[in-house]
């Protein structure tokens, strides 16, 4: 059982999101209510991963997802479960998930249906049989003004800076849940014995600077020239020391480490994904939320990614995101060379 200490509060997450929503006037218990149902399926959720060899959820599913990839059968658990979870809540009016073609329309005509929540239920899930961390990832937006429910669309292509909140679950060697309500990024580790999320990362910040950058280098020759020439700017020292490479291939692994440790983490433009892979809405946006209210930086190559305007729900986006160092010299050697081009 995890020991409050000195340096940290023993609360949970829901203690923890109670005394967040007080900045929000009149958000009357909703935050906690949608953070529940988050809580509670990404809970099932890592139960599941966690036994994943032991009981019939490994391998495919057999069906293809509206990404064209197989879907592995923890894939479709997690979408369900999370599904039902946050459907319970009154406040939610649409969900949108990586596994569905088209957002789902929840509590029809409810005058509470205020939010919808656009998530991933299990990225890096082509990692799951390797035993190699995966994570859920989530963003919250509000109903913009005037908007129906049957307007679905409206409700979720809206800009990342319009997020009132973001998180993920990395279930890794132990399970952390990282969000954010706007006021500084928070980790939780779930303590199996309690079964409860634990104030464990109180007010993250990205390191300045870091030690790694994190890019799938096999894909080099068809990145934008200036990409590959800044990760040699990077190994040379130019920055003050020779980066090491870590590159997991789950992008909330590599992500949580990036937080964490500093550093700068890339999928860049590619031939076979001229777009970047990542998708805007629920991979690129919540991580660019985090990444910023913990004092780094997010673009896509060209300009911030909370600022892009989403024009269709699985749209795709490079991504850079990392410490303020690394992307400022990003920006610099890359984005105004380019701009000179
Ligand atoms: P690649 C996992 O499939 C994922 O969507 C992200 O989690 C990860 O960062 C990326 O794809 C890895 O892609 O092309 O390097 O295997």
């Amino acid at each position: 059982m995890s020991e409050p200490s000195a340096a940290v509060p023993f609360l949970t997450v829901q203690q923890h999101i109670v005394e967040e929503q007080k900045r929000f006037p009149g958000s009357s218990g909703e935050f906690s209510s949608l953070l529940s149902g988050i809580t509670m399926a990404t809970k099932m959720i890592q139960d599941k991963v966690r036994r994943a060899g032991l009981s019939d959820i490994l391998g495919e599913h057999g069906d293809i997802n509206v990404q064209g990839e197989r879907q592995q059968k923890l894939d479709v658990y997690s979408n369900e479960v999370l599904i039902h979870f946050l459907g319970l809540r009154d406040s939610v009016g649409i969900l949108a998930s990586e596994e569905n073609e088209n957002p789902m329309i929840v509590h029809q005509g409810s005058k509470d249906a205020n939010y919808a929540i656009v998530f991933d239920p299990l990225d890096g899930s082509s990692n799951i049989d390797v035993n190699v961390s995966v994570g859920t990832t989530f963003s919250i937006l509000r109903r913009p003004s005037g908007v129906e429910l049957d307007d679905s669309d409206a409700w979720v292509l809206q800009p990342g800076n319009k997020q009132v909140a973001a998180g993920y679950v990395v279930y890794g060697s132990s399970t952390i849940l990282v969000y954010s309500v706007g006021n500084g990024v928070h980790g939780f580790t779930l303590d199996p014995s309690l079964g409860a999320y634990i104030l464990s990362h109180p007010n993250m910040r990205m390191p300045d600077q870091g030690p790694y950058y994190s890019v799938n280098e096999a894909y080099r020759d068809t990145f934008p020239p200036r990409y590959g020439e800044y990760i040699d700017r990077l190994r040379s020292g130019v920055l003050g020391h020779k980066y090491a490479s870590r590159y997991i291939g789950s992008m909330v692994a590599d992500f949580h480490r990036t937080l964490l440790k500093g550093g700068v983490f890339l999928y860049p433009p590619t031939e076979s994904n001229p777009q970047g892979k990542l998708r805007l809405l629920y991979e690129a946006n919540p991580i660019a939320f985090l990444a910023e209210q913990a004092g780094g930086m997010a673009i896509d190559g060209e300009r911030r990614v909370l600022d892009i305007q989403p024009t269709s729900i699985h749209q795709r986006t490079p991504l850079v995101v990392g410490s303020r160092v690394e992307l400022a010299d990003f920006e610099r050697f890359v984005c105004q060379a380019e701009t000179k081009a």
